[in-house]
């Protein structure tokens, strides 16, 4: 079964926009603003529903530059990640429920305390490139596998 999930990163060179997420799947970490895509909507809807509720800002021009397929041993769900990429939004950052947001610079980006897989495409993401990939996961969220390749176009 695969489950489609947004991710979405405002880039404004040399900062990055992340959030503490405070509750939920991935809590305690940084991560860019996402969530679950509903049945029948279409992904990028879903990545701009998600960032409006948990910090409440409208983004218009969302670039889709990856996506990403998770899995964790012992379990056939496919968690299937569409990242997108932005670098311009209207109203303010604010802190949700759901999570706390602030700017990183790309030389600070705190990835001990991120998804342990952010640290090899995020140098993707910040270059500019598309990539595909595929993670799977052990215990303690260790990587077992990994895939991750540079596309043309995604
Ligand atoms: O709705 P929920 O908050 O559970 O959605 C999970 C968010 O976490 C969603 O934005 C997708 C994102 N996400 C994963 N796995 C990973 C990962 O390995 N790295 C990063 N950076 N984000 C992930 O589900």
């Amino acid at each position: 079964m695969k489950k489609l999930l947004t991710l979405c990163i405002i880039y404004q060179h040399p900062k990055i926009l992340l959030g503490m997420k405070k509750r939920g799947f991935g809590a305690g970490r940084w991560n860019g603003f996402g969530g679950k895509v509903y049945d029948g909507e279409v992904i990028e809807d879903a990545a701009k529903r998600e960032i409006q509720e948990e910090m409440g800002i409208k983004v218009e021009n969302l670039d889709k530059v990856g996506i990403i397929d998770f899995e964790f041993k012992g379990n056939p769900e496919i968690l299937q990640v569409h990242i997108f990429k932005s670098d311009n939004f209207s109203g303010e950052p604010t802190e949700s429920e759901e999570m706390k947001p602030q700017w990183f610079h790309i030389d600070g980006i705190p990835f001990k305390e991120m998804w342990p897989d952010d640290i090899y495409w995020m140098p993707l993401f910040l270059s500019g490139k598309r990539f595909k990939g595929k993670f799977l996961f052990g215990e303690s969220d260790i990587i077992l596998e990994q895939e991750l390749v540079e596309v043309k176009e995604i």
